[in-house]
């Protein structure tokens, strides 16, 4: 709880900071007069507050330094990039809520949240559709996934680039979890999205939806048995601690969205526009390689604080496809079947 508390409280007076010009670098044309009293232009710098709900351990913060360095670099300083990490300017929706209010500039979120913006952003959690990160990449990265970005200027969101969550896999503090049936009455976490929340319950879960900046205290406090995201952020938020079992579930693979409030993308020169669309992308591929590399790695982590691992068997995952099948055809036409269509034969285009 202090850990949440101080860290909040550091947010909070940052946004606050950053609200009133309390950094040294303003939006925009700012004037201050020196000693003789004459006003002197301040330099021209524009601001990016950056935030994310992971903490600086994880590849996700690593991803938002590089594009600070890169950003900063290519326009000398014109434009300035604050970095702020474990939901220190909010979680995953209320952050993009500030995008739209202009008072943040960017958010990387999963894209699960993000259907509560753009619904059709849902096709993305549908549960096994990615067969590999390899093949997500190519249909994130192409024609298919920008049209999905295109979506989000409607909302006065900039989507610039995907990054990787990666494959979410089930941990939770009651008992080793090995087949279809073992989710039963477990009471899971899912993040913010009725689909998350359907296909858990077609599991025989127990689904609490709950925004991530309140997991670890939940865990901690019983009153969520377990939640599901990919080994890096189990073992980089120290879920070890208040779990006991971690399952090879591989049911979603989670894209990250880097995403600009609209109102600063469009007070950018053409120039910024596009250093800072290419920083995304860049700082995109680096954040990616970082993610997978130690994915086997975190694993092995995870088994040596004491957790305990259990493997899906592929008749078992048959099963969870089962369960969850009536779920996906339902969003599938929530969303439209045509649009759907289109990410399922870039998918198959991809292999
Ligand atoms: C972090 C979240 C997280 C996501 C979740 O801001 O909420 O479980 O997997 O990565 O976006």
């Amino acid at each position: 709880m202090k850990k949440l508390m101080s860290s909040f409280l550091i947010g909070s007076m940052a946004v606050l900071l950053a609200a009133c010009g309390g950094s040294d670098s303003t939006q925009g044309n700012g004037s201050a007069s020196n000693e003789g009293g004459e006003a002197t232009e301040q330099v021209d710098s524009k601001t990016i507050r950056a935030g994310i709900g992971l903490n600086s351990e994880h590849p996700q913060y690593k991803g938002l330094e590089k594009f600070k360095e890169l950003v900063e670099e290519r326009t000398e300083g014109a434009i300035v990039v604050e970095t702020y990490h474990s939901g220190q300017l909010g979680d995953d929706r209320s952050m993009m809520e500030a995008l739209q209010l202009g008072t943040q500039e960017v958010t990387v979120p999963s894209t699960a949240p993000i259907a509560n913006f753009v619904s059709e952003f849902s096709v993305f959690d549908f549960p096994f559709l990615f067969p590999s990160s390899e093949v997500a990449d190519q249909v994130l990265d192409g024609e298919v996934g920008q049209g999905f970005l295109d979506k989000l200027e409607d909302q006065s969101l900039v989507g610039l680039a995907y990054w990787e969550n990666g494959f979410r896999n089930l941990t939770n503090s009651k008992q080793a979890v090995a087949t279809a049936e073992d989710f039963k009455g477990l009471t899971i976490r899912t993040m913010e999205n009725d689909l998350h929340l359907e296909a858990f319950r077609a599991l025989g879960a127990n689904p609490t939806p709950m925004a991530f900046t309140e997991l670890f205290t939940a865990m901690q406090q019983g009153t969520v048995d377990g939640q599901e995201n990919p080994y890096a952020t189990i073992y980089l938020e120290g879920y070890y601690e208040v779990q006991k079992h971690v399952s090879n579930t591989n049911h979603i693979y989670s894209p990250f969205v880097f995403m600009m409030s609209k109102t600063f993308f469009d007070s950018l020169t053409e120039e910024e526009q596009e250093i800072v669309s290419e920083a995304a992308l860049e700082a995109g591929a680096y954040q990616r390689e970082l993610n997978r590399e130690a994915n086997e790695t975190y694993l092995a982590n995870l088994q040596e604080e004491g957790m305990t691992y259990t493997e899906i068997s592929e008749e078992e995952r048959q099963k969870m496809i089962e369960a969850v099948q009536p779920i996906i055809d339902k969003y599938a036409e929530n969303i439209g079947t045509d649009v759907v269509e289109e990410v399922y034969s870039a998918i198959e285009a991809a292999q």
